[in-house]
């Protein structure tokens, strides 16, 4: 009987359908989903952390009022994949003790330092737009709930990457410091954000099977590349250049050949020795010990109406 239920399981795939939350499915297809659906929502909530560390000394109240709004965006995303992941059958709870006991992971680009303002314009444009590459196959994902939540993310991050490229522009258009202040962001954000879409194909683990599963529409290295080609001109708009002695357009590819990324260092990040691992970390793991009266009492007021509604 389990083999006719993925035959019927393959043969939905394969004419795109989506699979909903009740319908059967291997049980390595839920189990991959909760482990990338929960690292994307756990990314989006650390994520909050590198630009909530600017909401206060924003230099004016438009630039205030654009950054509390997207760092808003990133807790409703982290919201949203929680939910959809719930509907795997894993409970807010466990996902949170993943994330504080160290066994899930989150993207290695939220362990680096937010020195100067031009880091929130980098991470607009850089981490942002990295995320909209990579996010928008994702609309199209064989679990309905993931494709579904992947719409309205990709609006919101959108809206980042335009409001990081905007600060990198004024800062570019403004005095030399300024504009030296955004070249220093580009050189530090650039490799990190390679890194953002994993390690190349012929080591990532999981590609070929999520490939299988229209879980991933594209690959890494792909996504990478479209990444690199598409930021180019960007950064030629700004006049500020990337950190790379390597890249060259090449004609016969149609793509921009680039240098070789430091895997070590990608890494050593992923394994939680980046420069900010413990900081973020022990922020999360402050934040769930702090609440911890607050979810008692919503949990006793809740208590108290329900016996209320039995007398
Ligand atoms: N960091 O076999 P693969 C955002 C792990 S955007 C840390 O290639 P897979 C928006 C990987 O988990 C960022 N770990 O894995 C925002 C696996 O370990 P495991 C979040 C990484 O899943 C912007 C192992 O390496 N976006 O938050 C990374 O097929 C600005 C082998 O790798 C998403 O999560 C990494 N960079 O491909 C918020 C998008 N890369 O699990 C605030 C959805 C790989 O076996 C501010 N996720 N690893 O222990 C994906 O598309 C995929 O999961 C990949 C990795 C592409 C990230």
């Amino acid at each position: 009987q389990i083999k006719s239920l993925e035959a019927e399981f393959e043969a939905r795939i394969a004419r795109d359908e989506k699979i909903e939350p009740k319908d059967w499915m291997p049980e390595k297809y839920r189990q991959t989903h909760i482990r990338q659906i929960s690292q994307h929502a756990h990314s989006e909530i650390v994520g909050m952390l590198p630009e909530g560390n600017w909401i206060t000394r924003a230099p004016s109240l438009r630039r205030k009022v654009a950054l509390l709004a997207k760092v808003q965006d990133e807790a409703g995303h982290g919201l949203y994949l929680y939910s959809a992941c719930e509907t795997l059958g894993i409970s807010r709870d466990e996902l949170y003790d993943q994330l504080h006991s160290g066994k899930a992971k989150y993207s290695s680009i939220f362990n680096y330092p937010t020195l100067t303002w031009a880091d929130i314009g980098a991470i607009g444009w850089l981490v942002d737009g990295a995320a909209i590459i990579n996010q928008v196959p994702l609309c199209n994902t064989s679990f309905g709930p993931y494709a579904r939540a992947m719409v309205r993310v990709c609006k919101e991050e959108s809206f980042h990457q335009r409001q990081g490229y905007e600060i990198m522009l004024k800062l570019c258009q403004g005095t030399p410091e300024q504009k030296e202040m955004a070249q220093d962001a580009l050189n530090r954000w650039w490799w990190p954000s390679l890194m953002m879409f994993g390690p190349t194909d012929d080591v990532s683990v999981h590609t070929a099977q999520s490939m299988k599963w229209k879980l991933k529409r594209k690959t890494n290295d792909e996504l990478r590349q479209q990444f690199i080609d598409q930021t180019i001109p960007q950064a030629e708009i700004l006049g500020i250049t990337v950190p790379d002695a390597d890249l060259k357009w090449n004609e016969e590819r149609g793509h921009y050949d680039f240098g070789e990324i430091n895997w070590d260092e990608f890494w050593q990040v992923v394994k939680g020795h980046g420069p900010c691992n413990k900081e973020r970390m022990s922020a999360r793991v402050g934040a769930w010990e702090k609440g911890t009266w607050v979810r008692d009492a919503a949990m006793a007021y809740a208590e108290k109406q329900e016996n209320k509604k039995l007398n």
